[in-house]
């Protein structure tokens, strides 16, 4: 079995033990969040897109959160658009990414009062070093050079701080059951992505996510990219009438990541797509796709407060996967990819 599948299979052990390191240190965290409002995040690549969730989560919460690439940091400063943020967070599975490293020394000199809060998968690495206040996903890291579960865990991890940021001092309450969800869901997602996996006719991936949802959609992005080298595209949704709706023929996957919110308009948009004929998949809570026309559909229990985020990935992880393997590429070689990138 490729290690890239073993541990997209292995994401509800994860998940719940970075749950479980953060509450054991939630005090300390709770010290730090309890004195801020506003956190400038860090990273690259899949580790960056996290960033762009967080913001998005904290911005709800009304924090003043922004994320910026590890590269932007230090090329083009005025782009970390948080000055002197309360908080630094810098994310990245292997803790030792050369861009993220150096962002976070950069953004540690010039904001001596800020803590930073740094989450890894990795307690011996330089993220982990740097860090005032460091979270550990003690099950987050991995042997393959794509991201699924370090994404994964650390993105519950992320759920679980932006809850605590907004002053729910007992957010355990919220992920219960996750590891059963979690499972819940892996078989349906191991058999639509099995299935979307193998039509040959799908050349071109489209991700669309609004919000927090938009970091999750353009890691979906990456993920078909780096395991099967299609053309693959992320935007917000209502953005792809804007011109990249041009793209879409018989040959294209449309994913939706579907939110509770702006129903009409994601419906609306769904049924825009599907005229054009490309094939759709739907990926949200259960109550809200009974409704949804859509050729393909991953159904997440339906919650009040919506399903937990982690719970939206191991289907496009898997989609990824399979497709790759059905055009007989190695997932756990991704072309021109390294496990961590050191210039
Ligand atoms: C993140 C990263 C990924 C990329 C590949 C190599 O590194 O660059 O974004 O997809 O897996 O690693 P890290 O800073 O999270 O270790």
């Amino acid at each position: 079995m490729h290690v890239t599948l073993k541990e997209i299979r292995e994401q509800d052990e994860a998940i719940v033990s970075i749950l479980r390191e953060i509450r054991e240190k939630q005090d300390r965290v709770v010290d730090v969040l309890s004195e801020s409002s506003s956190v400038l995040l860090t990273g690259c690549g899949t580790s960056y897109y996290l960033g762009l969730t967080a913001a998005a989560l904290l911005n709800e919460k009304s924090w003043k959160a922004n994320a910026t690439p590890g590269s932007e940091v230090f090329i083009s400063p005025e782009e970390a658009s948080e000055k002197n943020p309360d908080i630094i967070l810098p994310i990245s599975r292997s803790g030792e990414t050369t861009e993220t490293v150096k962002a976070t020394e950069f953004l540690k000199e010039n904001n001596p009062d800020s803590e930073v809060v740094g989450i890894t998968c990795n307690q011996d690495s330089s993220i982990y070093e740097l860090s005032d206040v460091p979270i550990l996903s003690p099950k987050g890291d991995e042997e393959s050079v794509v991201m699924t579960k370090s994404f994964s865990s650390m993105l519950g991890g992320i759920e679980y701080l932006s809850l605590l940021a907004s002053g729910d001092e007992s957010p355990a309450k919220y992920f219960r059951g996750i590891s059963d969800e979690v499972s819940e869901i892996m078989e349906d997602s191991e058999e639509v992505g099995r299935e979307i996996g193998s039509i040959d006719e799908i050349e071109k991936y489209v991700f669309l996510g609004t919000g927090e949802y938009y970091g999750l959609a353009s890691e979906a992005m990456l993920k078909v990219e780096e395991m099967t080298l299609s053309w693959s595209k992320v935007y917000h949704p209502l953005e792809f009438r804007h011109g990249p709706r041009s793209i879409v023929e018989d040959d294209t996957l449309v994913t939706v990541f579907w939110p509770q919110r702006a129903r009409e308009k994601h419906r609306n948009l769904l049924e825009e797509i599907r005229d054009l004929s490309a094939k759709t998949l739907a990926v949200g809570p259960k109550s809200e796709l009974e409704e949804v026309e859509s050729d393909y559909k991953l159904k997440l229990p339906s919650r009040e407060e919506g399903p937990i985020l982690p719970l939206y990935m191991p289907i496009v992880q898997l989609l990824g996967y399979y497709r790759a393997v059905d055009l007989g590429l190695n997932p756990d070689e991704p072309q021109n990819l390294s496990q961590v990138v050191k210039i």
